[in-house]
């Protein structure tokens, strides 16, 4: 093992808590060598990867790679959140015992980077500045090269975000090791990955993937489960796995900020990147700050809910991304924007990437192209043919700045104001296209409550929901009782308070399965109907679950749209409701000390759907 120290001296790594966190790390793992890693590396590490083979040129300026094929996305049931206190165990966190994870994950990953190089990449996962500084520092140590390549793009990477702490050892600890792919077991009941958030120690300990929030640590371990952890226990803010927008009327100068979340695959960066409609891109312009974590505080300076997002860079699903659902981000990762393409299919001759949707056919010409498993698709079996492509969960990595419409704003530490929360999900009947909540506790029992499709019933009528609260079901790390609580808390200390709301892209008309509203860039129109309602312009028609839209208030001229599909979208079908009141009963019971006022808003509810079926 070459000599950590001097590494750390040439580096000029001053801090001695990371430099005695490296040493240990660095001893336990058995790297060969240690090497410190900033964003000015880059474009060096990119060579040597082209070198090793480990990424592959994808046009000019933009890069492709491919991932172990058991190794393609999170995996929730090996994923823990672990601290010294059995009270923070909730339904969703998957709590376990600090003192049985660490020994566990030490023993995976002791000798487990032998003659590897062990990065250190010290990061922020915040613009500099930024009020929630403390809890945004870390340094992540892995021994992936890829893995540095990402993270590269999605935080701010550089020794200077470590060295000049307030308190130098109050950075997250992130270890990242990658195990040996091939025998793993994913999936078996043998399986040796463990993705462990030790919460109440800020340490992450991730073993045996090399793949998105797996592997990057920065995003969803500290970004969402560590973050969420810090925001709960100061008291201080929220961090969600939330998009955040601005829609600014060029009309009125007038500026508003939308966050919300839905849940993973359920269109956050489609919206967040989205433009206005051609009929209203004249009146309106969209700006993008995040498309997967915000982090939201009450400012001292205008009492108002900031949001801010933590990321330096988006992680896009790649698949159905075209020129018609989402062009900025075709943008964000055209020639020149240094962007990363992970199981993607490629090909080896024209180094042209292609997903499923990004066209309506693929390639005509077979010649050269691989599939996301590295397959050549031209020596496929006839009866393999439809196989696809690219992975569902293959990804873009591409950094903030590349995204065209980027808010010129994006890096203010002290974030923007937050006009309004929405929620949404999967949901083939029952949500109409929108309906508002002025009442802070009915949107926080509406987040509580957010679900997407799982599993039709056999009679295709009762879409049982699988639960998602907040989107935050997989990044869940501490009880949901508690987590109601400190929203509320946050929310009561908020002047000018946001509006919530649900909105539904993905009603189905049940007969022919035609998507009833046309989605993407007309998404905006809903939107735009909620910052009416909330200047008071509109008065929309009052719910048991919030207000809707009359079809007048929605702006819909230049839409596609049926006249009966309309009436649906906008529309409450009260028996529908008060079956799946029945099931959000069942899911709040789960939750330990869930605030009254969340039950009261439940049963506000349910008793206004009772009224209505009558
Ligand atoms: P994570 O990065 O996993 O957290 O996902 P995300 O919420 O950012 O999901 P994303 O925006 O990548 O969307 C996933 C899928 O939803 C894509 O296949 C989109 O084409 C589809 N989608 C997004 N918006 C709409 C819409 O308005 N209507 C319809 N029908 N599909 C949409
Ligand atoms: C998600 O799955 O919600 C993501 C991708 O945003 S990952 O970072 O891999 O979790
Ligand atoms: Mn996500």
């Amino acid at each position: 093992m070459a000599d950590v120290e001097s590494v750390l001296d040439a580096a000029g790594l001053q801090n001695p808590h990371v430099r005695h966190y490296v040493r240990h790390w660095a001893e336990l793992t058995g790297a060969d060598r240690v090497e410190v890693v900033s964003a000015a590396d880059d474009a060096r590490l990119i060579r040597e990867s082209l070198d090793a083979g480990e990424i592959q040129r994808a046009g000019v300026g933009a890069y492709y790679s491919r991932s172990y094929y058991k190794d393609t996305a999170r995996s929730e049931e090996r994923t823990v959140v672990a601290t010294g206190n059995r009270a923070d165990e909730g339904v969703y966190n998957n709590w376990r015992p600090a003192r049985e994870m660490k020994p566990l994950l030490e023993k995976r990953m002791r000798g487990a980077s032998a003659g590897k190089t062990m990065y250190v990449i010290p990061y922020l996962m915040a613009p500099p500045g930024s009020p929630l500084e403390r809890s945004a520092a870390g340094v992540e140590l892995t021994d992936s090269r890829t893995v540095v390549l990402h993270m590269n793009r999605m935080t701010r990477v550089g020794m200077e975000y470590v060295d000049n702490l307030a308190d130098p050892n109050s950075f997250v600890r992130a270890v990242h090791v990658t195990g040996d792919l091939e025998n793993l077991g994913q999936g078996t009941e043998n399986d040796q990955r463990y993705f462990v958030t030790v919460a109440d120690e800020r340490t992450i300990l991730h073993f045996g993937s090399s793949y998105g929030g797996n592997a990057l640590l920065g995003k969803i371990a500290h970004g969402l489960r560590q973050a969420a952890y810090d925001g709960w226990t100061s008291g201080k803010f929220l961090a969600e796995q939330f998009m955040l927008l601005g829609i600014t009327d060029k009309a009125t100068g007038k500026r508003y900020h939308i966050c919300g979340g839905f849940p993973s695959a359920s269109g956050k960066t489609n919206l967040a990147m989205t433009l206005a409609p051609d009929a209203l891109g004249e009146r309106y312009h969209v700006s993008f700050y995040g498309d997967d974590i915000t982090w939201l505080w009450v400012s001292p300076e205008d009492g108002r809910l900031h949001g801010m997002n933590p990321e330096f860079g988006a992680f896009g699903v790649a698949q159905d991304t075209n020129e018609q659902t989402n062009p900025t981000a075709l943008e964000a990762v055209g020639p020149g924007t240094q962007a990363l393409f992970t199981n993607v299919a490629y090909n080896t001759k024209t180094h042209e990437v292609w997903w499923e949707g990004r066209t309506e056919k693929p390639p005509e010409d077979l010649d050269g192209w691989l599939d996301w498993m590295g397959n050549p698709v031209a020596d496929r079996n006839p009866e393999d043919a439809h196989e696809a492509w690219a992975h569902p969960n293959s990804r873009f990595t591409t950094t903030l700045a590349n995204v065209p419409n980027i808010a010129d704003d994006f890096e203010d530490p002290n974030g923007v104001p937050v006009d309004a929360i929405i929620f949404g999900g999967r949901t083939r009947d029952r949500e109409p296209l929108i309906r508002a909540m002025t009442d802070v506790t009915e949107g926080v029992y509406d987040g509580l409550t957010l679900g997407a499709e799982a599993t039709f019933a056999a009679e295709g009528v009762e879409g049982e929901l699988r639960y998602d609260p907040m989107s935050m079901r997989p990044f869940m790390s501490y009880p949901e009782g508690a987590y109601a609580a400190h929203w509320l808390k946050i929310m009561g200390d908020t002047e000018d308070k946001p509006i919530f709301a649900h909105v539904n892209w993905f009603q189905k008309d049940p007969d022919d399965g035609h998507f009833l509203w046309p989605g993407f860039r007309e998404n905006l129109r809903a939107l735009l109907w909620l910052m009416r309602l909330k200047e008071g312009e509109v008065t929309g028609v009052q719910t048991p679950v919030g207000i809707i839209p009359t079809r007048e208030e929605l702006h819909l001229d230049g839409v596609d749209i049926q006249p009966e599909d309309l009436e649906t979208l906008l529309s409450i079908d009260a028996k529908r409701w008060r079956q799946e009141m029945k099931h959000r009963e069942k899911h709040l019971t789960k939750f330990k000390d869930l605030p009254d006022e969340i039950w009261q808003a439940h049963r506000r509810v349910a008793a206004a759907m009772d009224a209505q079926v009558g």
